[in-house]
């Protein structure tokens, strides 16, 4: 065998070790982190796909959503959801409310799939919402109410408004509940809480209450758009008074010279130096905050709200939120963005130090900033940033989902898993969580992205990551799963999610759209991508 032949394995050998990230976990300290963006991406053209390739992506996508459909049609119509591996159905998990047709509703909608969007509607229609079972206040908010204001806002239709009204009646209940006094002889008193809603319903009776006597910022700071448009909608200012309880506690934290004020947090917690970011967890009773900053799991949409208020009632400039939004930037930008020594940007936790880990959840904030930019919000109070410009924010942006992605391609799927723990110094991660459930983050983030540059390269990584989700999370019936692991793919969960319909799909559609396709000045999303009307001032 020629001298070279014999190299090749060794030469393999090299490669893949080279191409397997090193995983091992580190804590590094605050300070030994890069608090400024080092040089960003080198300077690139961009580059235009043909319409026709866009149309074809565009229509894959719309196949593979008429595809999961047919198989919920098949094996699970009229369930919560379908168990995609086993061709069974689901009702346990959410009490026979049927988050998948209302998920899927305005997705059919949008792709012109008529049959599958009449029997998506009518059987989110006939949907009673009097179950027994002990539900997330939040998750009906965003998947049930958020579905059925969006299909209203689309068709006009006023079947789908009165929906929303009965559902929102439902929900009422939860901003009743009580919390339990957290004191230190543990006595099982119950105190009203501040005026946020209990984490739980049971729907039947209206029975609500907190998870350990605690509240996420997520939980109570995401039923803002859905309850503040009902109200815009039907002048019934019930469902506002509610979720404003929460803002008006946010306005009064700001308003005690926040973030100096150390009552604010929990005795005993130090003061919180990060301008703009909030713990991510709050006593019902007491409204003082614990716990971490991050923009992942238990705080995401929270920020998320900020900006979409705004924009949702008329981007107001006197409009407070939008200060709050303003600060989180800062705060995101100064205490939560990292970057590792190959400058691939992350999103950590901040408290008691840094923590390096980000979870998928997480990569929706690329798309968040990228919509604050195009949505001027920086131009409307600029001033109050310290030295982050609407530029600034949009090159974080970019550096994020540059980063989430990174994490897909490196993974055997070609799909990035739930949750990873950096080691920037050494330019790699450890996957603590390898899991994907068939999560929207990063591809709607590359919808906002592909809106905010017209660069094509967003609808590249986007059709990678699609065709990976085709190719691993697709089961025989049609249907798609969840993977256990992104290492192993083709190992399912039997899950497919609710969000799969209302994000997934949706926003990898889009992203292959036109901008007259939804377009952001006239719409914005809840943040489980159902479309809402602007409302005008
Ligand atoms: C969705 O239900 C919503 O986007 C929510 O805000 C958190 N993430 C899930 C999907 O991952």
């Amino acid at each position: 065998m020629d001298e070279w032949k014999r190299t090749i394995p060794s030469i393999l050998l090299v490669l893949a070790l080279v191409n397997v990230t090193t995983w091992y976990v580190t804590m590094p300290s605050n300070d030994v982190l890069p608090d400024r963006p080092p040089p960003r991406r080198p300077a690139h053209q961009v580059h235009t796909n043909t319409n026709s390739t866009s149309l074809m992506r565009a229509e894959f996508v719309s196949s593979m959503a008429l595809s999961a459909w047919k198989a919920y049609m098949k094996f699970a119509k009229g369930a919560d959801e379908l168990k995609p591996v086993s061709n069974g159905s689901d009702f346990g998990r959410w009490g026979r409310t049927r988050p998948t047709p209302f998920d899927a509703v305005t997705t059919m909608l949008l792709m012109g799939h008529r049959d599958a969007y009449h029997e998506a509607k009518l059987l989110a229609l006939s949907t009673s919402f009097d179950s027994f079972n002990r539900l997330s206040v939040f998750e009906l908010t965003i998947r049930h109410l958020g579905a059925s204001l969006s299909a209203y806002s689309l068709t006009e239709d006023s079947d789908f408004l009165r929906k929303a009204q009965e559902i929102a009646r439902r929900l009422m209940p939860a901003f009743q509940a009580r919390a339990p006094t957290k004191d230190a002889s543990g006595s099982g008193d119950e105190n009203e809480s501040i005026g946020l809603p209990g984490t739980f319903i049971t729907l039947n009776d209206g029975t609500s209450t907190f998870n350990n006597g605690h509240a996420t910022l997520a939980e109570v700071g995401s039923m803002q758009m859905e309850f503040r448009y009902l109200s815009a909608l039907t002048g019934d200012d019930s469902y506002a008074t509610e979720v404003n309880k929460f803002t008006q506690h946010l306005f009064s934290c700001l308003d005690a010279g926040w973030p100096e004020n150390e009552d604010l947090y929990l005795p005993g917690s130090p003061l919180m130096p990060h301008r703009g970011l909030w713990p991510m967890t709050i006593d019902p009773s007491t409204g003082r905050w614990s716990g971490a900053a991050a923009v992942g799991s238990m705080s995401d949409s929270f920020y998320e709200y900020l900006l979409k208020q705004w924009i949702l009632f008329g981007k107001r400039p006197d409009d407070r939120i939008l200060v709050l939004y303003e600060d989180a930037v800062e705060g995101i930008l100064t205490h939560l963005l990292k970057y590792t020594s190959g400058h691939w940007a992350f999103v950590g936790h901040v408290g008691f130090g840094f923590e390096p880990t980000q979870d998928h959840l997480s990569c929706f904030i690329a798309g968040t900033l990228a919509l604050g930019v195009m949505t001027n919000a920086h131009a409307t109070t600029s001033k109050r940033t310290r030295w982050w410009s609407g530029e600034d924010v949009a090159a974080a942006a970019i550096d994020l989902a540059a980063g989430c992605f990174h994490l897909y391609v490196e993974s055997h799927s070609g799909i990035g898993p739930e949750v990873v723990s950096f080691s920037p110094e050494e330019n790699t991660a450890e996957v603590k969580d390898s899991k994907y459930i068939l999560r929207p983050e990063l591809i709607e983030s590359l919808f906002y992205l592909y809106r905010l540059t017209r660069d094509d390269r967003y609808r590249d990584w986007g059709w990678k990551i699609v065709t990976s989700i085709d190719r691993h999370c697709r089961t025989p019936n049609g249907g798609y799963s969840g993977l256990l692991s992104v290492m192993e793919p083709n190992k399912w969960d039997d899950v497919m999610e609710s969000f799969f319909f209302a994000e997934t799909l949706k926003y990898a559609y889009l992203l292959f759209s036109d901008a007259n396709v939804i377009p952001l000045d006239a719409y914005v999303f809840n943040t489980e991508g159902h479309p809402f009307k602007v409302l005008s001032t």
